[in-house]
């Protein structure tokens, strides 16, 4: 049974204290991943090998897949699928491709310029799970940004099944997007091949991608080294909904994220007692027609889902920016007015014809977004995430010197007279140290 949560009344100070939310302990599987990732820094290739053999049952030689391999999932993956891949691949293009940024040159005085130059990261490592969660559309996700940032070089690993080989629908995907560096290595040591680099696979500057708690700990453990995307942690939906809302809609959408894992969160915000239990009734009788039934009542049941009920739409808005969910579902009247105010959420689905499931596959959004809160601080994967931003500086004789006294006013009042004499050597010493 979905618990309830009621919040009618004056709102809690805190409401993160109140609202539901699994914890992931990420930082206790940071221990058993050191050795792994230090094993591949000392060994590469051979420790990749050893330890696929130790945590995917088979041994390859090589982790890199063949081309005819990729080439072959995708003669063999059913047309149907296919265009369905190709259209998810062109809206997202269409979308990311707008997220293009334009250097931009600020004359801040005459002779003296600052450009942003966008510079993409060299060269990128895409993590794509295996096992429960085998997701060739977050391949998509994580590999459109990077090509329309321009990032040019990047490899993709996933772990192998038994005939020594990531999922063919991966492949497929792979091969679709025209990525022809692929390595059959799952876990934490896929992460350390990336951010070490080993004698099949050079180093890359970053990785991105979903995985499992070995996954997560292993980049963070190597952030710094490398740059990382936010941790993924288990899917959330919110639904801020009133008593226009379609029930069936609303049961639908929270089971659709709920059928991810067993840690999935499926939370409805609603000033509407009779939709609440509209929901729950919707929700009992859906349920038992899906086919993850028991992932699917646990993440309902967890006590990270519930129903909260609130006095008003307004303190909904209050609950859900609280909550910071990864995708947030607007289903009142004036649903567009509504997510206008919203101002923490990784997503937000506007409407009765918006569902998340639809962002997740072909609306275009890229569906790699924050959990557990993070959407308050962070955003989704993006082309921004696979480009810096490097100011380049230009000035003038004469700039420098209009900017000279000022420039050693600030040195001497931060005690380092080193900085103004930089300045004042370009000027035969004749500007004064103030
Ligand atoms: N809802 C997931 C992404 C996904 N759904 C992949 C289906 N496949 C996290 O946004
Ligand atoms: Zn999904």
């Amino acid at each position: 049974m979905i618990s309830r949560i009621d919040l009618r009344g004056p709102l809690p100070r805190d409401l993160r204290d109140v609202l539901p939310r699994a914890d992931l302990d990420v930082e206790a599987a940071l221990e058993k991943v050191r050795p792994i990732c230090e094993d591949v820094r000392h060994r590469g290739a051979a420790a990749v090998r050893e330890l696929t053999a130790r945590f995917d049952g088979v041994d390859l030689p090589t982790a890199r897949v063949p081309a005819e391999a990729l080439a072959a999932a995708l003669a063999g993956l059913d047309p149907q699928v296919r265009a369905a891949l190709e259209e998810a691949i062109r809206r997202t293009r269409l979308v990311h491709r707008d997220q293009r940024r334009a250097d931009v040159t600020t004359t801040v005085v005459p002779g003296g310029t600052v450009t942003e130059r966008w510079v993409p990261v060299e060269r990128v490592g895409l993590y794509a799970p295996g096992g429960l969660a085998v997701y060739p559309s977050s391949v998509i996700m994580n590999v459109v940004p990077a090509q329309e940032a321009g990032v040019p070089s990047m490899a993709v690993a996933s772990p192998p099944q038994a005939d020594g080989l990531p999922h063919p629908a991966i492949l497929a995907a792979c091969a679709l997007l025209g990525v022809d560096e692929v390595y059959a290595v799952g876990g934490a040591q896929a992460i350390a091949m990336f951010a070490y680099g080993t004698e099949d696979c050079p180093p890359v500057a970053m990785v991105t991608g979903p995985g499992n708690i070995w996954v997560a700990a292993a980049k963070r453990l190597l952030k710094g080294r490398i740059g990382i995307d936010a941790e993924a942690g288990p899917t959330e939906i919110a639904v801020l909904a009133d008593a226009t809302a379609d029930p069936v809609h609303v049961a639908a959408d929270l089971i659709s994220q709920a059928e991810h894992d067993p840690l999935a969160a499926a939370v409805l915000v609603t000033d509407s007692e009779d939709l609440a239990e509209a929901v729950e009734k919707e929700l009992a009788a859906q349920i038992t027609a899906t086919r993850h039934v028991e992932r699917i009542s646990a993440a309902l049941n967890g006590r990270q889902s519930g129903i909260v009920l609130v006095s008003s739409i307004d303190d909904g808005l209050r609950v859900v920016d609280a909550y910071a969910a990864e995708h947030l579902e607007i289903q009142t009247a004036d649903a567009a007015a509504v997510a206008a105010r919203v101002r923490n959420a990784g997503a937000i689905f506007v409407g009765a014809f918006a569902p998340v499931s639809l962002g997740d596959y072909l609306a275009g959004s890229n569906h790699v977004l924050p959990t557990g809160g993070c959407a308050c601080h962070s955003s989704g994967l993006s082309v921004q995430t696979f480009l810096r931003g490097v100011h380049v500086i230009d000035y003038t004789r004469p700039a420098l010197a209009e900017a000279a006294p000022l420039v050693c006013a600030l040195a001497d009042a931060e005690d380092l007279p080193g900085h103004g004499a930089a300045i004042r050597a370009r000027f035969d010493w004749e500007i004064p140290a103030s």
